[in-house]
């Protein structure tokens, strides 16, 4: 299937945000442009931005019907196609908001499930993607997706789709997820062969919020040419790549983005892409610095990795793309009044180091700085755990260094 196009061209969009009890108003924004991001990794032109703040989301509407009552007269004006909402929507919100604005909804999870839907490239992948689709598409079936879904398929029922053709549809959708999920128990048993032939070498995955550099890093480290670039979900398929560091050989693997609000239904299907992150030794845990909300990103990652149960493995924090972290004005960082003074980078850098909990490095994958000094770390933590599974070999990392000490 294709993503969710039918236009052929690029498509005008409006977003809807709603500030609530557990989404604060200061946050809105920042979850804007975020979404615009992702709007924009779909191909959407964002034109205009819509917030509102409530008590709770309108159970039938999710906003209210004044400020839907504004987007539609506003969709109408200016030759919208497409609503995204940042907040999943239940299936009857979706149908009443449809029928109201007679346009494309697009709620967060489908947004990101299109997008990964797009840039899948492995047999693997596309059946993961399509099955978390289906799944989340399956109790949400509407008359405008029925017959946007036909009109793809060119099996197009002029003036919508009826209750009969969305009962198709389902049973369809069914057999389909049926059909997914044996093709994928299939695809996981070839994978974990392969992990298995892949002998003890110690694994270091790499982790972490959507384009924060995780491939650059990977190319770096790996002379390997994994695709990476200023888009969101660059990656989805996992790479692994032995790394050499001195004598000290181990695996490296690349794997996908993690982002706030990650649809569940994918994070259930990308399990076993995610079991190279499971199954590690150590993590690389990815932060790009530069972002203004690395703080909430850094907690998005780690409550994914919870959930994949892989939060308490050896972990090296990893702050990418200091070059482009925005130094305070001294005005600012020399402020001493009751608000928090912005952070210059080497106060942010002190900061993080004191805290315990994990090891912190400060690098430009881009500028190369610091770079020897993070394959020094890494290099020291693989080692840790080499030599106590190979305690006979260690004569296979042994550094220069420590040879002229031996001969001494
Ligand atoms: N300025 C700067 N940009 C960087 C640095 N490292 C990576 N980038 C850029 O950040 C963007 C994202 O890099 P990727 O390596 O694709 O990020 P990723 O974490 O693999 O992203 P996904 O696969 O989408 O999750 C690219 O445009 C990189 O060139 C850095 O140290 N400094
Ligand atoms: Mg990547």
């Amino acid at each position: 299937m294709e993503p969710f196009s039918t236009k052929g061209e690029i498509e005008r969009a409006v977003l809807v945000g709603l500030a609530h009890r557990e989404q604060p108003v200061e946050k809105l924004e920042e979850y804007l442009d975020e979404l615009e991001f992702l709007a924009t990794t779909l191909g959407l032109n964002t034109v205009k931005k819509f917030t509102q703040s409530l008590e709770t989301p309108n159970p039938a509407t999710f906003i209210g019907s004044g400020k839907l009552n504004e987007v539609k007269q506003y969709i109408k004006d200016n030759d919208i196609d497409v609503v995204v909402f940042d907040d999943d929507l239940s299936p009857s919100q979706i149908r009443n908001i449809e029928k109201e604005l007679k346009k494309k909804i697009y709620d967060r999870s489908l947004l990101i499930l299109d997008i990964f839907q797009s840039r899948a490239q492995t047999s693997q992948a596309k059946t993961q993607v399509e099955l978390a689709r289906y799944e989340y598409l399956l109790p949400r079936l509407t008359r405008m997706w029925t017959h946007l879904e036909r009109q793809r398929g060119g099996t197009s029922t002029r003036g919508g789709a009826g209750e009969k053709e969305i009962e198709t549809d389902r049973r369809m959708i069914r057999n389909q997820i049926a059909i997914l999920k044996k093709k994928l128990e299939k695809i996981d048993k070839q994978m974990r062969t392969q992990r298995g032939n892949r002998g003890s070498m110690v694994r270091v995955a790499l982790v972490g919020y959507t384009n924060v550099g995780k491939s650059t890093l990977m190319n770096m480290m790996s002379k390997s040419e994994v695709f990476a670039e200023n888009k969101l979900f660059a990656t989805l398929d996992t790479t692994v790549r032995k790394v050499v560091i001195e004598n000290l050989p181990f695996l490296m693997a690349d794997t996908v983005g993690f982002i706030r609000k990650l649809p569940h239904q994918l994070v259930e299907s990308f399990k076993s892409t995610l079991d190279e992150v499971r199954e590690a030794d150590i993590l690389l845990h990815v932060v790009d610095i530069s972002h203004p909300q690395f703080e909430d990103q850094i907690r998005t990652v780690e409550s994914t990795l919870a959930e994949l149960d892989a939060i308490d493995k050896p972990t090296l924090l990893v702050f990418n793309k200091i070059d482009r972290y925005p130094e305070p004005p001294e005005e600012e960082w020399k402020w001493d009044g009751e608000i928090n003074p912005a952070l210059r980078l080497q106060d942010l850098e002190k900061s993080w180091m004191a805290r315990q909990d994990h090891q912190t490095l400060f690098i430009s994958a881009v500028n190369k700085t610091n770079v020897e000094e993070f394959k020094k770390t890494l290099y020291d933590k693989v080692k840790e755990i080499h030599s106590k599974r190979f305690p006979y070999n260690h004569y296979l990392y042994e550094l220069p260094e420590d040879q002229e000490n031996k001969e001494d």
